[in-house]
């Protein structure tokens, strides 16, 4: 990567794991100068952070990966159903090479502050590394799980032990051979790497708060006649995947799971459940995300699954989630994961039961005892959604912080742009379908879009883009609609900002659907970027 940047720029991206470099991609078709700043010390972002053993992600490899590039769709060939980690890094890196995107990104540096000239009408962004750089725009591809959480008790300093956070591994992986390891946390995170770490330690303790749905992935080698009826008809996947509801195509349900029988009920769970994904069951009925009694049904054939997995009963009582519907908190795949407590070595903690209080010299201390334990494995989630974009000093019109704008909770327009904040966008921002949905899918619209609207702006001799008040406030109360016809508002997520104490709490995402969104900006693009204030050139 370059170690001289330009310190005027037509464009700043902040991140460089898949929205970032696509974004490059786009802007060099543009024929736009640009530069990419990343934190970590390679690209990838999610996937160069999360190195935890088992990390996975839970959307199928033939739909987790780029479409713009058709060549590289045909020749990439991924190994396993799901992708790992590594592979899925692999694949990142590929990209960067495959399109010359290095030779843009600055790596290991930090952006921190993101400042809004209104004479120039510029943006002046400021690293941590002494980069003062101005540019006509500012796109913040910063992710929406990147900012880790620690876990509120207090003492982490105190434990002389090791300790890690899922999603800052260390790059040499470690060796728990030995030892008695602790993992906080049961999300994606923890159920990724439970199963794994107890094959590793001498004896794994799981500390667990809110037990949550965990569906079982099947994984395994791909299977090669789906990857030649995929790949022969990549164009018409993607497309359908695009305007899904999740970002993959699925047939869409057409009745109440209230109005089947039982029988019918726990034939169609059962045959989806066996699909081995993330949303099959969940989309077996149409209310099953928004009527409490037809979710009980879906949580019921789970909870009897983990029942019939688990084989001592007091321990699959305190792996039943309760008290949350099926799907409001992001259900997880794992392999084997209900499997890995009747191992002797393994050992569950119900906080709910006994509260974390401290963390101590030489281990965890709940209500009832003291734990002693060789390294501590944090699996406690993230600052989700806004977390990132707070992170960095952004100040658009007159001073406006988007400490302040967000104070109430994020606002933006389609989550892409923000009222104040003039040129400056948020990819998979608050208030976009992103975090419900296939994130690529999501990533490649959003950067497309904004692509498209940049050309557009320099086709009109426009210099500034923002978003207008009243377009924002009216996305802002479609999007509070839609998820208070659901089930998801009612519990505790990071959709919620409710990992995080202090943080207001709205529904972050749009759970209108990737298609109907789709449309949305596509109508919005179609009038004349409709809700948006374009204006002209400083000059003129
Ligand atoms: P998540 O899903 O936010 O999970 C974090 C877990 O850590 C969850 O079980 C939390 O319990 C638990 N947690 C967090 N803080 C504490 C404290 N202080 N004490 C005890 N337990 C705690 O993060 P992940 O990294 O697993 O996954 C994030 C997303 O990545 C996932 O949703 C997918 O989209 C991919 P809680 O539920 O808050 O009671």
């Amino acid at each position: 990567s370059s170690s001289t940047v330009p310190t005027e720029l037509d464009a700043v991206v902040v991140g460089a794991g898949f929205s970032g470099l696509y974004m490059l991609y786009r802007l060099r078709e543009l024929g736009m100068s640009a530069r990419v700043f990343e934190a970590g010390d390679d690209v990838g972002g999610t996937w160069y952070w999360n190195r935890y053993p088992g990390a996975r992600c839970d959307v199928e490899s033939m739909h987790y990966s780029f479409s713009f590039d058709p060549e590289l769709e045909q020749e990439w060939e991924w190994t396993e159903k799901y992708p790992s980690q590594p592979e899925i890094l692999a694949y990142i890196r590929h990209v960067a090479e495959r399109h010359d995107l290095r030779r843009d990104v600055v790596l290991s540096t930090r952006v921190t502050a993101a400042h809004f000239d209104e004479g120039s009408r510029r943006w002046t962004v400021r690293t941590d590394r002494g980069h003062v750089v101005s540019a006509r725009y500012c796109v913040l591809a910063v992710g929406c799980l990147s900012v880790p959480k620690a876990p509120e008790v207090p003492g982490l300093e105190n434990f002389r032990g090791s300790w890690y956070h899922t999603s800052q591994w260390p790059e040499d992986d470690v060796d728990f051979s030995g030892q008695r390891v602790a993992v906080i946390g049961t999300g994606s995170s923890g159920i990724q790497a439970i199963p794994i770490l107890a094959e590793r330690a001498a004896e794994l303790t799981v500390f667990q708060r809110t037990a949550n749905f965990c569906l079982p992935t099947f994984n395994g080698p791909i299977d090669r006649e789906m990857v030649s009826e995929i790949k022969a008809t990549y164009p018409e996947v993607r497309e359908a995947g695009r305007n899904s509801g999740f970002g993959i195509a699925i047939e869409a349900p057409t009745r109440s799971a209230l109005e089947v029988s039982e029988d019918e009920r726990l034939r169609t769970y059962e045959e989806r459940w066996n699909r081995g994904n993330l949303t099959g069951v969940l989309q077996a009925y149409t209310d099953l995300l928004t009527d409490q009694a037809a979710n009980d049904t879906a949580a019921d054939f789970v909870r009897d699954r983990i029942r019939e997995t688990v084989t001592d009963p007091a321990t699959a009582e305190k792996l039943l989630p309760r008290g949350h519907a099926f799907g409001t908190k992001r259900p997880c795949l794992g392999t084997g994961y209900y499997e890995t407590f009747n191992r002797d070595d393994v050992h569950l903690v119900d906080l709910r039961e006994t509260p974390l209080v401290e963390i101590t010299e030489r281990g965890l201390r709940t209500s009832e005892r003291e734990y002693e334990f060789d390294s501590i494995v944090l699996a406690t989630g993230f600052d989700a959604m806004t977390g990132a974009f707070l992170a960095i000093d952004i100040r658009g019109r007159d001073g406006l912080t988007l400490r302040e704008k967000w104070s109430q909770g994020p606002v933006g327009y389609l989550g892409l742009g923000v009222a104040g904040f003039p040129n400056l966008f948020t990819i998979t921002g608050p208030g976009s379908p992103s975090v419900l949905s296939n994130m690529i899918v999501s990533i490649e619209q959003h950067v497309d879009w904004i692509a498209g609207l940049l050309s557009h702006l320099d086709a009109n001799g426009l210099s500034t883009v923002e978003a207008s008040e009243a377009a924002e406030k009216e996305w802002g109360e479609h999007v509070r609609e839609c998820g208070e016809a659901t089930l998801y508002p009612k519990t505790d997520s990071w959709y919620m900002g409710a990992n995080v104490p202090g943080k207001p709490r709205v529904f972050m995402a749009y759970i209108g659907g990737v298609g109907v969104y789709r449309e949305k900006c596509r109508e919005v693009a179609g009038n004349g970027y409709e809700g948006f204030v374009l204006q002209g050139s400083v000059a003129g």
